[in-house]
């Protein structure tokens, strides 16, 4: 089996600081955590930004504060954009972070209930985003929250608007989307083509056990606040990597080790950083 990449996702953009007084809202907050994150064993962050209010924002010059701050303090991590945002931002609002070419952006390739909102993706858009990816340099992680998802993606590289292999990433188990199943995971795992590479991110209690079939079953993990507020029932968890690290200890049980930064570009498919 390849080495295990856990990414983590800091912050996203429903959740907060009410929910759980360690959710980071300023740039500052927001690359600590990703930084605490690489330390205690995450080769990728995924980031959202927020006005020191709170409120989610995709504004170019708060994402390049949290990367300068990232790449100051030495960490190697990998750095992957949202370009979901939040439910009803424009394409145009989502899309700002793209253009400071960091090495990765997500890329949701369908629409999706969100509670009781709309996340907007039709196929215009998700085209639109796939391009500009493309012509950025950025390498898209897919992200699937239903199987249609998957063949929507595999619709772009047929028509050559995305190349294989590519890397998925299957969210599971938030309201409206597919259920945290076991055969649910299996299911998505067989359904992308040879080569290509898998994460889960299981959402609130889902994230520890989605998190061990993956390490078991060679795909790779995605934990964080972004989709977890909690270490255990009713115990809140006390940052990004006191989660990070539970993956750690549950991956070297089962004796699959961790890749670093570099390790997670070569499986990746990514470039070397200079
Ligand atoms: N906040 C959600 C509406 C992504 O980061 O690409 C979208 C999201 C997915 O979080
Ligand atoms: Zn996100």
């Amino acid at each position: 089996m390849e080495k295990l990449i856990i990414t983590c996702a800091v912050v996203g953009a429903e959740v907060t600081r009410g929910e759980n007084p360690h959710v980071p809202y300023t740039a500052e907050e927001i690359a600590n955590e990703a930084i605490a994150a690489a330390k205690a064993g995450a080769a990728l962050v995924h980031l959202h930004a927020r006005k020191t209010d709170g409120t989610p924002t995709q504004d170019s010059a708060i994402f390049a504060e949290i990367m300068a701050r990232i790449r100051a303090s030495g960490t190697d991590v990998i750095i992957q954009v949202s370009t979901g945002g939040a439910v009803g931002m424009t394409a145009a609002e989502r899309l700002q972070p793209v253009r400071l070419q960091p090495e990765m952006a997500t890329l949701t390739t369908g629409t999706v209930n969100f509670g009781s909102t709309v996340f907007w993706n039709p196929p215009d858009l998700v085209e639109q985003f796939a391009r500009e990816m493309t012509a950025a340099g950025v390498r898209p992680e897919i992200e699937v929250f239903e199987p249609g998802m998957i063949d929507n993606a595999l619709r772009l590289v047929k028509q050559g608007v995305l190349a294989l292999p590519l890397h998925f990433d299957f969210v599971l188990g938030g309201p409206g989307w597919m259920a945290a199943t076991p055969r649910n995971l299996i299911f998505l795992a067989e359904s992308i083509p040879p080569g290509c590479t898998w994460c889960v991110a299981g959402i609130g209690r889902h994230q520890l056990p989605l998190a061990t079939m993956s390490v078991l079953m060679g795909g790779h993990v995605r934990v964080g606040l972004e989709d977890n507020l909690f270490y255990r029932k009713g115990e809140l968890a006390t940052g990004n990597a006191q989660l990070v690290a539970r993956v750690v200890r549950i991956a070297n049980e089962l004796g699959r080790d961790i890749a670093t930064p570099d390790e997670a570009r070569r499986i990746l498919h990514l470039l070397p950083r200079t």
